[in-house]
């Protein structure tokens, strides 16, 4: 070989060894999810079983003094518990194997109050192992609920409860297989029946189980399981038990203690912390939704009227899941041990509902060009895992690139009302804000905007919309953007005429906030999420560009529905300009008793009239707060 060949074939094994070597990938950000809770993400929708003593006695909490007798399910079926719950889509069930008046549903050999003091199957019977056994059949996650107050044992309050109730779990997580979460409420100590000693026993929630140690035992008996409890350690409790979780919900947490307890009032105190999860927050703990398809946890006969519908079920997947949390619903046997025939129509409708929307992503086709990817390296960060399905297959940016943008061309123009993200989170959470634009009559049209993405980011559009060309502007994050799934469905039109979350049907798809930046929450006509003001001062300006000329009649300012009344507003002026420069003053007044009960403010304007933007003037704010606005809309 002469020189020159050697010398040119040296360079060619150089090149192609440097160009075909993959660029490395992201670091990662933030607290990251354990082995565990990247296997939840995908299996983020499960149910809860109430079942026990309180569903004979007609209670929701038991005093712990109730006759094992009275436990008589005649036609208890747990095939047809198991069937129903998967009809509706649910990829597990939790089963209240002791809840706190202390019955277990086992022949544990740590309490004579037990199933087999008690007529079903003659004394011969194990619910827990029924239930276990036909999740397995049905292919169903199986876990189990275990209530740490426990309202009958005498030994409550004693450090031999504390070794009774380890030995309890320790039953539970040897005998009936693998266990995908052990649930642990916060409802702790109290008045009870307690051997008869009827009183009033605190103890002190911060110590006296030792949780550091349960969880420990727990992971040793199944290190698969999730952990659930208040504050963790593997998923934390959302705050309250009405079916959604805040917006936005950070997948990161840091709790205001590690010390686990909520109070006995369980479900009335908010915590705002858990409902919206903490940016950049010390543990990766998503957040549980908790709720139940009736008002009460357990089955009530007059309780049967008031099934959660379909719709409503729809409505509550898309404010728990698709708020990167998990939906867990309680659905309750009845006293025969089935579930209710009103409960299982319901059930199956949603799973339906669910089924259809989400096997069809309309984004599959379609073209994506990114204004950056990853060292241009497309085999390994290009669009195209966008499309592929896999949670952690991911289009990645340059480090230095953190406001990316996305075009997606569709085939074809296509009809879709839901968009879902996901990120890979094995990165962490990344993303603070994104923007959805559309392309219509020659421009782009802001569509939707999300705060928070995570595992899994659904946007319900209040319209369903019809484009080829879709932009996604990626608006802050802290680093270089990993997106591992963009994706578009169109919920049944059943489900779309039914909708009753979104109570405003008018169209904002061409609207646009004017003089704030990252403003878009307040015209997304999404209620339950909300812009807020980065100042206390008054007065604050609004000012909305409607798209086109409109005749006005009247206007609407939609507090924050998410329980806090922080920053709501009480004193306003609204003004209408058709060139941007010239403001007519057309309303003035107050919002009254907008604190105790912030809902809709509707203000007719005297005579109608005709423009193209409003302003909506700030003057005041009932606690004097950075003022929130949920909505705004003129119609
Ligand atoms: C709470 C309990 O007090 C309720 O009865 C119910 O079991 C709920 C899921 O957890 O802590």
């Amino acid at each position: 070989m002469n020189k020159a060949i050697f010398l040119n074939s040296l360079f060619l094994l150089f090149t192609t060894s440097v160009f075909s070597q993959k660029v490395p990938p992201p670091r990662p950000y933030g607290a990251l999810p354990n082995q565990n809770q990247l296997d939840w993400q995908e299996n983020n929708i499960y149910a809860f079983v109430h079942f026990g003593l309180n569903t004979f006695t007609n209670k929701e909490w038991g005093y712990g003094d109730e006759d094992p007798s009275l436990f008589n399910p005649k036609d208890f079926d747990a095939d047809q518990i198991v069937r129903s719950i998967k009809q509706g889509g649910f990829k597990g069930i939790i089963l209240t194997c002791k809840h706190h008046d202390g019955f277990c549903l086992w022949p544990t050999k740590t309490t004579e109050h037990n199933i087999t003091q008690s007529p079903f199957r003659n004394g011969k019977g194990d619910m827990v192992k029924e239930v276990e056994e036909a999740c397995r059949k049905y292919g169903l996650k199986f876990g189990v609920y275990v209530s740490p107050w426990d309202r009958n044992s005498p030994k409550y309050g004693t450090e031999a409860y504390v070794k009774m109730y380890r030995a309890q779990i320790a039953e539970l997580l040897s005998n009936y297989g693998s266990v995908f979460e052990v649930w642990h409420d916060g409802a702790n100590g109290g008045d009870g029946y307690y051997g008869g000693a009827r009183e009033t026993r605190n103890i002190d929630r911060s110590t006296y189980y030792n949780w550091p140690s349960i969880w420990a035992l727990e992971k040793k008996l199944q290190p698969q399981a999730l952990i659930f409890g208040d504050i963790g350690p593997d998923l934390r409790w959302v705050g309250t038990e009405k079916g959604f979780a805040g917006d936005p919900c950070w997948q990161t947490y840091t709790p205001e203690s590690r010390i686990p307890g909520k109070p006995p009032t369980n479900g009335t105190i908010l915590s705002k912390v858990a409902i919206n999860g903490t940016r950049n927050g010390k543990y990766w703990m998503p957040a549980e939704v908790d709720f139940s398809i009736r008002p009460g946890w357990f089955w009530h006969k007059d309780e049967n009227n008031k099934v959660r519908s379909a719709t409503d079920l729809w409505n509550h997947y898309f404010l728990s899941v698709g708020h990167g949390a998990s939906m867990l619903l309680n659905i309750p046997p009845d006293t025969d041990g089935k579930i209710y025939k009103t409960d299982s129509i319901n059930l199956k409708e949603f799973g339906d509902i669910l089924y259809k929307t989400i096997s069809n992503n309309l984004a599959i086709g379609a073209k994506i060009t990114a204004s950056n990817v990853r060292g241009k390296d497309q085999k390994h960060y290009g669009t195209k895992f966008l499309l592929d399905n896999n949670q952690f297959s991911y289009w990645a940016t340059d480090d230095q690139v953190h406001t990316p943008q996305l075009l997606i061309t569709l085939p074809e123009a296509r009809t879709f009302d839901i968009i879902r993200l996901k990120e890979n989170t094995k990165l962490g959470q990344r993303i603070d804000t994104l923007a959805i634009d559309i392309w219509q009559n020659n421009q782009w049209h802001f569509l939707a905007g999300a705060s928070s993405i995570g595992s899994n980011r659904l946007i319900r559009l209040a319209n369903k919309v019809t484009a080829k060309r879709i932009r996604l502007r990626i608006i802050k994050s802290p680093v270089c953007i990993a997106l591992s799934d963009f994706a578009l469905f169109s919920q049944p039109k059943i489900m779309v005429d039914k909708i009753t979350n979104n109570k405003s049907n008018m169209s904002k798809a061409n609207w646009q906030v004017l003089n704030i930046d990252n403003a878009h929450l307040l015209i997304d006509n999404n209620e339950n999420t909300f812009w807020q003001s980065k100042a206390a001062n008054f007065p604050q300006e609004v000012k909305i560009d409607m798209g086109n000329e409109r005749t006005i009649h009247s206007f609407s300012y939609l507090p924050r529905q998410d329980g806090s009344n922080v920053g709501n507003i009480d004193q306003y002026k609204f003004y209408i300009s058709n060139d941007k420069q010239h403001w007519q003053e057309v309303a003035e007044g107050e919002f009254g008793n907008i604190q105790s009960n912030p809902i809709l403010q509707n203000i007719s304007i005297g005579k109608p009239v005709k423009a193209r933007y409003f302003c909506f003037k700030i003057l005041h704010t009932a606690d004097g707060n950075k003022p929130n606005i949920a909505e705004l809309s003129a119609q």
